[in-house]
């Protein structure tokens, strides 16, 4: 035990004390001890040999010598093994979220939530918003911090773990014998980050597969190698598991390793409830196996659709399963433009021609060019006469590349006071207003929110480009009233973007999903800079049907002719009265 130790076992002895809300100077006087221990340059447990010393330290009487005696000697205390018995919760992963104090602890306490995945799991099912001293924002906010704190935990983006997944998966796959190869787990369900890889693969020498699994080029290191089960270490630092299951498994081990966690364990209770068991070998009665060879045998015997795993978090999905009503999720194919789009005319890396031919050989009906406005002055963003000019050159990129039409777009800053930076003579020259947010994040809630709800209400304005400005891992989603935003939004017939850069996936899910329940539609699109961002349409897809939207939300899966009338529509409807 060095004094780090003992000082952290004193600081939750506090936050525990102070959960059960015991007496403040009580709670003061653990933290300060804690706060000495822990600046001492001496080891305590030096201290503690020589009697009377410890009493000597500041704000360290009689009692908590004691205590701090028995930390030493034992590695704990009676009435910490006593407070961890009445708490009994992850009082540190939880405090260490921001906006999760003590008080709110004790809340979740009284509701069974005690640590990181349950409070996950409930603020996910919307559960937290209705109690005492959470409300809507808060949950989201407490989503938002534990999605972070994993991140520092080293969890990986999406797309960075996509190629060298399937380049690993492609590898057993070509091994003699082998029938299925899947990548399951976090990444099946298509969230925006992964902890790790879970690959299962059929049929194939156990001894070729393993050998294929744990020789690719960018494996760092072997953790096991076994003849069902091998786990290796990239160079990247992402872990990969390997499973070799027998057919007649292949199905239901697909369904437990795709998770999530919480929606096997509901499956698992439906399982039970038909007095059947249901786990990573089959669906069971007794010795009889039920189903167990694909995932629609074992979803069909358990009485309901297969369920697209991006969906498989335990929010209802199961339920909608059952009756039959699942939504049918928006597909990358569904998908006829790409509208936001950047060029070297801002801070993009293509000629304008370039990029709308890479957008019509895409297969693309349409496609907007959104360069930047003035005030991002760094990327020679556009004023009003720069529009002028853009008209033309716009036209003559019509001309030039046949068999796509180009929208004449703008990405236009929304000032600190919600003004937009372009005036009304450059906007009406536009096909296509993007608003979005660049500057000045760090604007208290209240300015925020308000900034943004004044850019909404103008009438040239279509959609608000990724509407928090977070960056996964890196930045925080601007302090924002979403559901005022999203309530402002409906009420214009303003739209929302997914935007599909990987490190954006903004909106993300949830708040797609928020948008959703308000009617707002939607564009998808991936803010492209250079021609291999075209690609990322599919990550901003990913979070689409993670938000359970089908084509009928997001507008740029209209054909061209009835996108542009949904467009003169907004327009209409918002013009000032
Ligand atoms: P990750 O890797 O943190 O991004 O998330 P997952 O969902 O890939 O989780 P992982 O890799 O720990 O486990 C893969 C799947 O295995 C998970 O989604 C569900 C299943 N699984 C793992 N542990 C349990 C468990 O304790 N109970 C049940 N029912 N399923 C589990
Ligand atoms: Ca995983
Ligand atoms: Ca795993
Ligand atoms: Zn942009």
């Amino acid at each position: 035990m060095n004094n780090t130790d003992i000082a952290r076992i004193l600081h939750r002895l506090a936050t525990m004390l102070e959960i059960e809300a015991a007496n403040p100077f009580r709670v003061r006087a653990y933290r300060e001890a804690a706060r000495v221990l822990d600046s001492l340059t001496e080891p305590v447990a030096s201290l503690v040999e020589e009697a009377g010393r410890l009493e000597k330290l500041p704000g360290i009487g009689k009692d908590l010598a004691a205590k701090i005696r028995d930390i030493v000697r034992t590695g704990t205390t009676q009435v910490y093994e006593e407070m961890k018995a009445r708490v009994p919760i992850e009082v540190a992963a939880l405090t260490a979220l921001q906006n999760m104090g003590p008080k709110r602890v004790k809340t979740l306490l009284d509701r069974g939530i005690r640590n990181l995945e349950e409070l996950e799991q409930a603020a996910r099912a919307g559960q937290l918003a209705a109690l005492p001293g959470f409300g809507e924002v808060t949950q989201m906010k407490i989503i938002q911090a534990i999605e972070s704190a994993r991140r520092e935990s080293g969890r990986t983006r999406l797309s960075e773990a996509w190629p060298v997944a399937h380049a690993i998966a492609d590898r057993v796959r070509t091994v003699e014998g082998v029938t299925q190869v899947e990548i399951a787990g976090s990444f099946r369900r298509r969230k925006e980050t992964i902890g790790d890889l879970d690959i299962l693969a059929c049929g194939g020498a156990p001894d070729a597969v393993m050998e294929a699994f744990t020789t690719h080029y960018e494996v760092a290191e072997i953790k096991a190698r076994g003849a069902s089960k091998s786990s290796l270490q990239l160079a990247s630092g992402l872990q990969v598991d390997l499973r070799l299951v027998p057919p007649e498994s292949f199905g239901a081990a697909m369904l437990y390793f795709t998770g999530s966690k919480q929606h096997n364990i509901e499956l698992r209770r439906i399982a039970l409830d038909k007095g059947w068991s249901l786990n990573e070998y089959g669906l069971t009665e007794k010795d009889r196996q039920v189903a167990g060879r694909t995932e629609e045998e074992v979803f069909r015997a358990l009485g309901m659709e297969w369920i697209p795993p991006e969906l498989r978090e335990a929010q209802g999905e199961i339920r909608l399963a059952q009756e039959g009503r699942l939504p049918r999720l928006i597909e990358l194919g569904d998908l006829r433009a790409d509208l936001h789009i950047h060029t070297d005319r801002t801070d993009g890396r293509e000629s304008l021609e370039t990029m709308v031919r890479a957008l019509r050989d895409k297969g693309y009906a349409y496609c907007a060019i959104t360069d930047h406005s003035k005030s991002l002055t760094m990327a020679f963003g556009f004023d009003t006469e720069r529009v002028r000019q853009s008209v033309q050159e716009i036209a003559a990129v019509r001309e030039a590349v046949p068999g796509i039409e180009v929208l004449h777009g703008l990405e236009v800053d929304i000032l600190a006071d919600g003004a937009l930076d372009l005036d009304e003579e450059g906007l009406a020259l536009l096909d296509w207003v993007i608003v979005s947010l660049h500057s000045r994040l760090k604007q208290p809630r209240e300015e925020m929110t308000a900034r943004v709800l004044k850019a909404l209400a103008h009438p040239a304005v279509h959609v608000m480009g990724h509407p928090t400005a977070r960056m996964i891992g890196s930045r925080e989603p601007v302090e924002l009233d979403m559901e005022a935003v999203l309530d402002q939004a409906a009420r214009h017939g303003a739209m929302m973007e997914i935007n599909a850069q990987p490190h954006r996936i903004d909106l993300n899910d949830l708040n797609a999903r928020m948008a959703k329940e308000r009617g707002i539609k939607m564009v998808i699109d991936t803010d492209s800079h250079r021609l291999r961002e075209l690609d990322y349409m599919q990550y901003g897809v990913f979070a689409a049907r993670r938000a359970g939207l089908t084509k009928d939300d997001v507008l740029n899966t209209l054909p061209y002719d009835a996108f542009r009338a949904a467009l003169a529509e907004r327009r209409s409807r918002s013009a000032p009265s």
